[in-house]
């Protein structure tokens, strides 16, 4: 069990013991109960504790467990909680740190509730496409009124317990502790100042009232207001239901249209797939073969090399995380123009309201500028993000390799280039990572920490640990051209030239993609970034992939100077100073023309099938990106498209996108797609991996 049980005198004590929440799973459920049995039939016990041990009183039910029978095996959380409430002995909840989905619950099921302050007070099932399904939505508005409650559980954020504790008429804790440290000797003090209580006399919250004074318009605003959240799932929508239904019906019947609510939302894609992705995202940072508990080098100081659009967005994550940063540039101008950069973007956030002025000026005073690579001497993590040539990184980490102090770890921002190849510039490759921001790059979560042949295991922990530190979704990658994400892009964006080609026109296109949920379409995210980014790329792998085709669009597109909105023009026209993209008839005659002296006929392309040559290019790759040991893990890839590439959160990225289609029809699709003689057709041969969990009747895990 993991549970602890204890008697202090009168007092029993119930401690949960599940690291590293006190994730409610079933081995802890039957200690709860188990001690309840224990305390209730104990006459020298009067009053009962229940409290956590570790960083937690309880974050919930246990997600590891969910879709497996033990989630559901009785005692069940809500069962779990009646208990609770029918105790014939006072209960005391001691809540610290953190107190979230079925923890709160929990407490919510006990008679009284001391809190430390500084406690995250939490429903964030919402954010797993659920509600809160063990009384959450029957019991909070009991004790912080309708408004609040629906609020935290439409947000799913968490609120400080002082800040609950402070609002008016609010029952949600009887007690707001001194301190943390104090916590459970006040709550031992409460208990007992309540131990002689029973029966009537103890306080239930299922007695409260619940009710608003302007009852159906309220609901009918909240569902207004919450109505754009739930355009792609249908969660947050039925959190106004469930809060609803507990100003309309009886607590029990509250409580069963709670449940059947929640179970309904269990089982939708939306939810399996954000359910997915809360794993995935933790799952990335382990890394199979380094170790929880590889030692990591201490990281007090920051270089970066480049006062360029990413050295200064590079810059301002560790600022922003309070770590000191020296920015090294070969020219004063460049350095000027840099900082100023920074200066700017720290004051636009001042100016929203998003961060005070104090900080703003903490932040700025972190930060030094340096012209002589002399100055990075002491440096513990030194970050380039110089200019995307060999050439250059390796004048770059040749100069570091005699400045650096040792142990001090080499980072290269390169998007596309060899990391091997840079930390053969140096005569410690050990100390040599690829650390992969996406622009821009204080903004975007993805970080690609690319793991060269000899990078040491204690640089990529440290790594890992620094991104956690700024805030960063890190993933590991090894080393390839594109590395994952831009690996895959490469094929969604051949895709999207061929069916251009053959018959569809941008626009049809960035529609249909857009209307499966991406943020942007691949033709108006080209006219955003630049079409001559691309364009320079397939003139560098002309020569080095000359088997890879390409529509020749694109190609004509750019010699057209038709370069996106930073030349007025794209494969949209633009207004002057307006990014809104108007169908262009010069693009579209440039299409005809180029289908004409290819001999190509066009033919209607539905959105189905652009969706689905868009989204499985990037399944396929993916899969051989797998192969090559490239990824680690299949969830790594849809956390990388996720969080750098717009994939739609409610759909948990292309691989798991798959296995929910169903892998044997993404190969078949695939197989049909490959007779398409436009195509270099050996693309579209579903990967062997694909083709073995086929066979195997599996999914991506
Ligand atoms: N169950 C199981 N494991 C959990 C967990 C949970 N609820 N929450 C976190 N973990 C694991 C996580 O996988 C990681 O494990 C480790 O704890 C540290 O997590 C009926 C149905 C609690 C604020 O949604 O928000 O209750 O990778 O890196 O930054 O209504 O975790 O080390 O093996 O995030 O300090 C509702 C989700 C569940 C809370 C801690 N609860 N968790 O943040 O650590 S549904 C949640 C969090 C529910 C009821 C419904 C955060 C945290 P590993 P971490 P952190």
């Amino acid at each position: 069990m993991t549970a602890e049980y204890k008697v202090l005198g009168e007092v029993a004590v119930i401690t949960l013991a599940n690291p590293p929440v006190n994730g409610l799973g079933y081995a802890t459920r039957v200690g709860i109960t188990d001690g309840l049995a224990k305390a209730n039939a104990d006459d020298a016990v009067q009053a009962i504790i229940i409290t956590g041990a570790g960083k937690a009183f309880s974050g919930g039910a246990d997600i590891k467990e969910f879709g497996t029978p033990k989630a559901i095996q009785d005692p069940n959380l809500l069962s779990v909680i009646l208990a609770l409430e029918a105790s014939a002995k006072p209960i005391v909840a001691a809540i610290h740190s953190v107190c979230m989905g079925g923890g709160l619950e929990l407490a919510m099921g006990c008679h009284y509730r001391v809190a430390a302050p500084g406690t995250s007070i939490a429903l964030p099932e919402v954010k797993l496409g659920l509600l809160p399904g063990a009384g959450g939505t029957q019991r909070l508005p009991r004790l912080l009124g309708v408004e609040t409650a629906l609020n935290m559980i439409v947000s799913g954020e968490a609120v400080k317990s002082e800040v609950l504790a402070a609002l008016p008429g609010q029952k949600l804790f009887d007690h707001l502790a001194a301190s943390a440290e104090s916590l459970f000797d006040e709550a031992l003090i409460y208990a007992k100042s309540v131990a002689g209580k029973r029966g009537d006399a103890l306080p239930l919250v299922r007695k409260l009232p619940c009710q608003h004074p302007q009852g159906d318009a309220y609901f009918q605003f909240a569902r207004n207001m919450v109505g754009g959240m739930s355009k792609n799932y249908p969660a947050p929508l039925k959190c106004v239901d469930a809060v609803e239904a507990a100003t309309k019906l009886k607590f029990d019947e509250g409580l069963a249209e709670e449940r059947r609510l929640f179970t309904m939302l269990m089982f939708t894609p939306e939810s399996i797939a954000l359910r997915h992705l809360f794993m995935a995202e933790r799952a990335a940072s382990k890394i199979p073969d380094v170790p929880d508990d590889t030692p990591k080098r201490e990281i007090q100081s920051v270089a970066v090399i480049g006062a360029g659009t990413m050295g200064g967005g590079i810059s301002m994550n560790f600022l922003n995380a309070g770590i000191p940063v020296k920015i090294l540039e070969m020219k004063q101008d460049a350095l000027d123009r840099g900082i100023a950069t920074i200066k700017k973007n720290y004051e636009a956030q001042v100016k929203k309201g998003k961060l005070k002025q104090a900080a703003y000026e903490q932040r700025m005073a972190l930060l030094t500028t340096t012209l002589s690579y002399a100055d990075l001497k002491d440096a513990d993590l030194i970050i380039e993000a110089v200019f995307e040539e060999l050439g250059v990184k390796e004048q770059v980490f040749k100069q570091l390799d005699e400045v650096a102090k040792p142990g001090a770890i080499l980072a290269s921002n390169t998007s596309t280039l060899d990391v091997d190849k840079i930390a053969a510039f140096t005569k410690r490759p050990q100390d040599v990572v690829g650390m992969h921001f996406f622009s821009p790059a204080n903004v975007m979560k993805l970080l690609e920490v690319v793991r060269g042949a000899k990078t040491g295991k204690d640089v990529l922990a440290t790594v890992m640990g620094v991104a956690k530190k700024i805030k960063k979704t890190a993933v590991v990658s090894g080393v390839c051209d594109g590395f994952i994400g831009n690996r895959m892009i490469e094929q969604y964006s051949r895709q999207a030239g061929f069916l251009l080609d053959e018959g569809a026109t941008p626009q049809q296109v960035d529609k249909a993609i857009e209307k499966f949920g991406f943020a942007m379409g691949p033709f108006r995210m080209g006219d955003l970034a630049g079409n001559d980014i691309g364009w320079a790329i397939r003139k560098r792998r002309a020569t080095e992939r000359a088997d890879m085709k390409y529509s020749r669009t694109a190609d004509k597109l750019c010699e057209l100077g038709r370069f996106g909105q930073k030349t007025g023009a794209g494969w949209y026209d633009y207004q002057a100073g307006k990014r809104d993209a108007i169908p262009s008839q010069v693009v579209l005659d440039l299409i005809a023309q180029h289908r004409k002296d290819e001999g190509i006929v066009p033919r209607k392309i539905s959105d189905e099938e652009i969706v689905q040559r868009l989204v499985y290019a990037l399944v396929n790759e993916g899969a051989h990106i797998l192969e090559d040991g490239i990824a680690s893990k299949s969830g790594d890839i849809d956390m990388v498209y996720l969080t750098g590439y717009g994939f739609p959160i409610w759909r948990g990225g292309p691989m798991h996108y798959a296995s929910q289609v169903g892998l044997y029809n993404v190969a078949e699709a695939m197989k049909r797609f490959a007779k398409n003689p436009r195509d270099d057709g050996k693309f579209w041969e579903p990967a062997p991996l694909i083709q073995k969990l086929v066979a195997d009747g599996k999914s991506f895990s």
